[in-house]
């Protein structure tokens, strides 16, 4: 069966990790988030696609969920001594390798779709990586404090500042990068990771044209709840939906998928959900969506895999 995953960071990546031992991993190809992009100290930083990959390389730093395990920072404290300025976001001396192997490529013509493609490769990753887009379109967070990029937003302000809006810059003359369109029109399947609704699935369905895809495609859509009991498990999803007025509820999202979805994986916790999402067309499965292990994660990634059987 072949499977198309739409992903964010470190939630989505849990599901994956459950995924590459349900599945033959060479069957998964995944369509990840860009929007969190960003450029430092004339490197271009893409933490989703590092995320993925470092995850499906079993390299990923365990604790934090992004980074390297067992990276070092000496780097980026000696690049402050020159800067002068806070440390804010902690770029690993390895990690850091992955941004100037990929910096170098795109300052010599390289797409960000032939980066991702060579990084997973050389990190022995069998599934396919795809960013959303090949152009670059920074998630703005406008809000209370003025306009944020994504990073700053999260990482700096910690998700403080009152969200008032969102904006995917340059979103309207992006396209589907390589391997995208087709990805999806051929799969069996299309798997919503369990991402923050807003600003990592929200970027890959706002790039025109996936949504579509989406709608077309024969494949089956299945997503899973990244809202647990009315809170998110990672992340300030609860928090960004709050602001904006949206109630924080599995039903809620499962209500803004609601022109592609097929079927919703929500936790045992919002069974309460399900009639609403049922009233919509869609199937629910419930399950224990909580990925705190690995037998956790493969267990998810199976029940996700049944339910498209
Ligand atoms: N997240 C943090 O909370 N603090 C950091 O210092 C930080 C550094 C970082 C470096 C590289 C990278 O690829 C990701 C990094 N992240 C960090 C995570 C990341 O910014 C977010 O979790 C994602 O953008 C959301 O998916």
């Amino acid at each position: 069966m072949k499977i198309v995953a739409l992903a964010g960071g470190v939630g989505a990546s849990k599901l994956l990790d459950g995924l590459r031992y349900a599945m033959d991993p060479r069957d998964l190809s995944i369509v990840v988030n860009t929007g969190d992009d960003i450029e430092m100290f004339g490197l271009y930083i893409s933490p989703d696609i590092d995320i993925v990959t470092y995850t499906l390389a079993g390299e990923v730093n365990p604790a934090m969920g992004w980074g390297i395990k067992d990276d070092t920072f000496h780097c980026l404290e000696y690049l402050l001594r020159y800067t002068g300025g806070e440390r804010w976001f902690n770029l690993g001396d390895r990690d850091l390798a992955t941004h100037i192997f990929r910096t170098s490529l795109l300052r010599s013509g390289r797409k960000l779709s032939e980066s991702a493609d060579l990084i997973r490769r050389t990190l022995n990753v069998e599934s396919r990586i795809i960013p959303m887009t090949d152009s670059h379109t920074p998630t703005t967070i406008i809000t209370d404090e003025g306009d944020l990029h994504f990073q700053e937003y999260l990482v700096r302000r910690r998700a403080q500042p009152k969200v008032l809006g969102i904006r995917f810059e340059n979103i309207e003359s992006a396209y589907p990068a390589p391997g995208v369109a087709e990805s999806i029109l051929d799969a069996d399947a299309v798997i919503i990771c369990p991402s923050n609704p807003l600003i990592s699935t929200g970027p890959i369905l706002a790039v025109p044209g996936i949504r579509d895809l989406l709608k077309e495609t024969r494949a089956r859509v299945i997503g899973i709840s990244p809202v647990v009991g009315g809170a998110s498990l990672k992340g300030p999803t609860d928090k960004m939906m709050a602001d904006l007025g949206m109630e924080v509820s599995a039903a809620q999202v499962a209500k803004s998928f609601s022109d592609f979805l097929d079927t919703y994986i929500i936790d045992y916790q919002d069974e309460f959900d399900a009639t609403e999402i049922e009233s919509l067309g869609i199937k629910v499965v419930v399950a224990d969506t909580v990925m705190s292990n690995a037998e956790k994660k493969l267990a998810l990634a199976q029940t996700t895999l049944k339910a498209l059987s």
